[in-house]
C-alpha cells in the first residue's frame, strides 16, 4: 500500500497532540510531509520537533506539496476557508471540532466537501478515547440491556483559559467547546436525539459566555440523558478530560468514575474493570487522555480514508452532533425543549 502523505495546518496549543500522533503513525505507513502556521516560528518549531521535512506560513502548502490528507488544527473561525481550499483541490481533510462557529457555517463546510466528492472527517476525539470505546462495546454487547437513561458529565475547574485564552471572549463557550464532545457520546451510547432542553450559567464573571451547561436529552425510542459540563467545578483532585458516565439499561447499569474504574451490573452479576491505558500519567490525566484519543482519532480517520470509506465522525455524522449543540443554545433562548435542526439551513 502506498504511504499516506499528511500535512497539518495550525501548529498552536492543541496541534501538538495531532503532530505527536502523526509522528507515531509513521510506523503504520503515514508520513507527516509538511506543516503550516501563519506564525513562521511555530511552523518551523513543529517541523523540527515532529520531523516534517517542510514548513509553510500560508495556503501554498496545498500547491507546493503533494498531500493526500490535510489535518486542520486551527480554530473554528478558519475551518470553512481552509476546508474549501482542500475540497477545491480534491484533497481529503480532517477538521478539528467544532466544525464552525455557527450551524449554517458547519452545514456549508459539509455541503462543499460533498459537492467536491472529497473526504471530510471531524476530529471529534472523545468517542475515540479507549475508555469510551470499551463502554460503547459493552453497551453494544447488550450486557446492560436496552439503554434507557444516562448521565454524561465533565465537571472541572482546571484553568482552561491558560492554554486557550480566546475562550474568555467567545460568544458561545462550554456547550460548543466541551459539551459538543459529550453530546457526541450521548449519540454514540444512547442513539439519536428528539429534543434538547438546556440551562446555562456564567459562573466566572471574567468570561463572556456560558461556562456551565446542564442539558436534558430525549432520545428516539424514549431514553433520557442528562449531559453536564462546566469549567467552574472546584472539586479536588481535579479531572479535566475525565468523563463521568452512568448508563442504566433494562438489564443492568454501567458506571465510569474519575479514576477510570468501570463497574458493570449485568443481569444480577457485578464486575469492575480498570480502563487505564498503558503509560497513563495520573499527574496529568488531561494530557494523557488527549494524547491517547488524538492518536486513536488520527488512526481511525487515516484508515477510513485509505479504505475509501466515510469516517465514523464524517462531516455528515458530526452535523448530527452539532445539531444538538444548536438545539441546546436555542433552548436557552426559548426556555423550552428544542428539536435539533435538520441540514437545510433554517
Ligand atoms: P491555537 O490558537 O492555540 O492554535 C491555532 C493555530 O492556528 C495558531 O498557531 C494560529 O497561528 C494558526 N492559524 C490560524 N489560522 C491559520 C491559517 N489560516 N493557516 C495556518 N495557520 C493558522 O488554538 P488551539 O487551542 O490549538 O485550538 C485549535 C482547535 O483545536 C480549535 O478548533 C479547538 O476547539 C480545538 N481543540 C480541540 C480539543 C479536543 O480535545 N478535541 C482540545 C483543545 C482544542
Ligand atoms: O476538549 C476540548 O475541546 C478542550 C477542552 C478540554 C479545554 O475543553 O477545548
Amino acid at each position: 500500500m502506498a504511504r499516506l502523505r499528511v500535512g497539518v495546518i495550525g501548529c498552536g496549543y492543541y496541534a501538538r497532540y495531532h503532530l505527536e500522533a502523526w509522528k507515531t503513525l509513521t510506523r503504520e505507513g503515514i508520513d507527516l510531509v509538511a506543516v503550516c502556521d501563519l506564525d513562521a516560528d511555530k511552523a518551523a518549531a513543529a517541523a523540527r520537533e515532529f520531523g516534517a521535512p517542510q514548513s509553510f506560513t500560508d495556503a501554498s502548502i496545498l500547491d507546493e506539496v503533494r498531500l493526500d490528507l490535510v489535518d486542520i488544527a486551527t480554530r473554528m473561525d478558519t475551518h470553512r476557508a481552509l476546508a474549501a481550499a482542500c475540497a477545491e483541490r480534491g484533497i481529503g481533510v480532517i477538521v478539528q471540532k467544532p466544525l464552525a462557529p455557527t450551524w449554517d457555517e458547519a452545514v456549508a463546510i459539509v455541503a462543499r466537501a460533498e459537492q467536491a466528492g472529497s473526504f471530510l472527517a471531524v476530529h471529534e476525539n472523545f468517542r475515540f478515547q479507549p475508555a469510551m470505546q470499551r463502554v460503547a462495546e459493552i453497551v453494544r454487547s447488550g450486557a446492560i440491556g436496552e439503554p434507557s437513561w444516562s448521565r454524561i458529565a465533565v465537571r472541572t475547574g482546571v484553568d482552561v483559559y491558560k492554554n486557550q485564552p480566546y475562550f474568555l471572549n467567545e460568544e458561545r463557550l462550554v456547550i460548543l467547546d466541551l459539551g459538543i464532545h459529550l453530546l457526541d457520546l450521548a449519540r454514540l451510547f444512547m442513539g439519536e436525539v428528539e429534543n434538547v432542553f438546556c440551562q446555562t450559567q456564567r459562573r466566572n464573571p471574567a468570561v463572556r459566555a456560558e461556562d456551565t451547561a446542564t442539558m436534558m436529552l430525549r432520545h428516539v425510542g424514549g431514553a433520557v440523558s442528562v449531559v453536564e459540563c462546566t469549567y467552574e467545578s472546584r472539586r479536588l483532585p481535579d479531572a479535566l478530560g475525565e468523563t463521568i458516565l452512568e448508563i442504566e439499561g433494562t438489564d443492568g447499569v454501567l458506571t465510569l468514575d474519575r479514576q477510570l474504574t468501570l463497574a458493570v451490573s449485568s443481569k444480577g452479576q457485578h464486575r469492575t474493570e480498570r480502563l487505564v491505558p498503558e503509560g497513563f500519567d495520573f499527574s496529568d490525566p488531561g494530557a494523557s487522555i488527549a494524547a491517547g484519543s488524538a492518536l486513536a482519532t488520527c488512526r481511525a480517520h487515516a484508515d477510513a480514508f485509505r479504505a475509501g470509506q466515510a469516517a465514523e465522525t464524517s462531516g455528515a455524522d458530526n452535523l448530527k452532533t452539532y445539531a444538538l449543540v444548536e438545539a441546546a443554545y436555542r433552548s436557552v433562548i426559548s426556555g423550552s425543549p428544542e428539536i435539533p435542526p435538520s441540514r437545510a439551513p433554517n
